[in-house]
């Protein structure tokens, strides 16, 4: 089939199975286009349990499908590619955190929207990259566990320096790979672009910022900024929907290596494979699904 033929099956298929297709920022061009929505895991969630829809096809990675199915535990949630994985994400586990609960009794459980189910479970609240610092504002113990991202948590720790976090050493491959060195080099080459990281960056990167935001707020930022250039440090997928709403703006991509493995292996072929034998379904534990929504519902207090 070629590409238009694809497209056309898919959106017969997306009417059969009363469905809808979300992607993430940073999926590839051809599934952004074809998506319902795109936008962050969370957006996407919320979205999903929005909608009357039956079948959900989530075009991200594993944590992300499985948010959605939290959420809308009587839909059918797809993850059109079975081994899209985040490598940040299975740097914890519910055994290992349960550890280091015991040795912290005290402290509060905080994890990023970017865990399994299992992890969400064993957390007092959830929290994404654009709600981080306000969730752990939010919490009255003096004492957090933060989980699996040491930058995210370094960078919630300089903004609320008033909390003891104890941070995990988790990180995303894509994000930590990138050094000062490029910002450096970046920053001679393009004098005159703001520079706009995500706070999985390493500290010194992030510090180096103009602005630091999750993908929403990056795009939100230089959508709404009236300056010309920026530097975009988070992954390459992001550039699709910024260059689309902001034609009269230069986007540069910090590093090249800012590319996500796993976000990239959903294609036109996966989702139409998705819609037509319906998989990759999300199954999980009645009990883990109920605790972790806890910990996602909660976050939704403090927004
Ligand atoms: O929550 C998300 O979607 C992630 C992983 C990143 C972001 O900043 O949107
Ligand atoms: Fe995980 Fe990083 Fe890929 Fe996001 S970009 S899915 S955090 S590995």
């Amino acid at each position: 089939m070629n590409k238009s033929e694809l497209v056309d099956k898919i959106l017969e298929l997306k009417k059969k199975r009363n469905a809808i297709i979300v992607a993430h920022n940073y999926q590839i061009e051809e599934v952004q286009e074809i998506a319902d929505v795109v936008g962050d895991s969370f957006a996407l969630s919320k979205h999903c349990a929005s909608t009357d829809a039956d079948v959900i096809v989530f075009c991200g990675v594993n944590f992300m499908a499985e948010s959605a199915k939290i959420l809308s535990p009587e839909k059918t949630v797809l993850l059109p590619e079975i081994d899209a994985g985040c490598p940040m994400a299975d740097m914890v586990t519910a055994e290992e955190l349960r550890e280091a609960k015991k040795k912290h009794p005290g402290a509060a459980v905080v994890c990023y929207i970017n865990s399994s189910a299992e992890v969400k479970a064993e957390c007092d609240i959830c929290c994404t990259s654009s709600n981080a610092v306000k969730v752990v504002r939010s919490l009255k113990e003096d004492e957090i566990i933060f989980v699996p991202d040491q930058n995210l948590g370094h960078y919630i720790s300089r903004m609320v320096p008033e909390k003891r976090m104890i941070l995990w050493k988790g990180f995303c491959p894509t994000h930590h790979r990138v050094t000062i060195d490029a910002v450096k080099k970046v920053r001679e080459q393009h004098p005159d672009a703001l520079l706009l990281v995500h706070p999985e960056c390493r500290p010194e990167v992030v510090e180096a910022a103009d602005f630091v935001g999750s993908t929403k707020g990056i795009i939100e930022y230089a959508t709404k900024s009236d300056k010309k250039k920026f530097i975009i440090g988070t992954e390459m997928g992001v550039l699709f929907k910024l260059k689309k709403d902001n034609p009269g703006k230069t986007f540069y991509l910090l590093s090249q290596g800012m590319v996500c493995p796993n976000m990239k292996k959903t294609t036109l072929q996966s989702v139409y494979n998705a819609l037509n034998e319906m998989k990759y379904e999300i199954k999980l534990e009645e009990n883990i699904r109920k605790a972790a929504q806890k910990a996602l519902e909660r976050m939704l207090e403090v927004e």
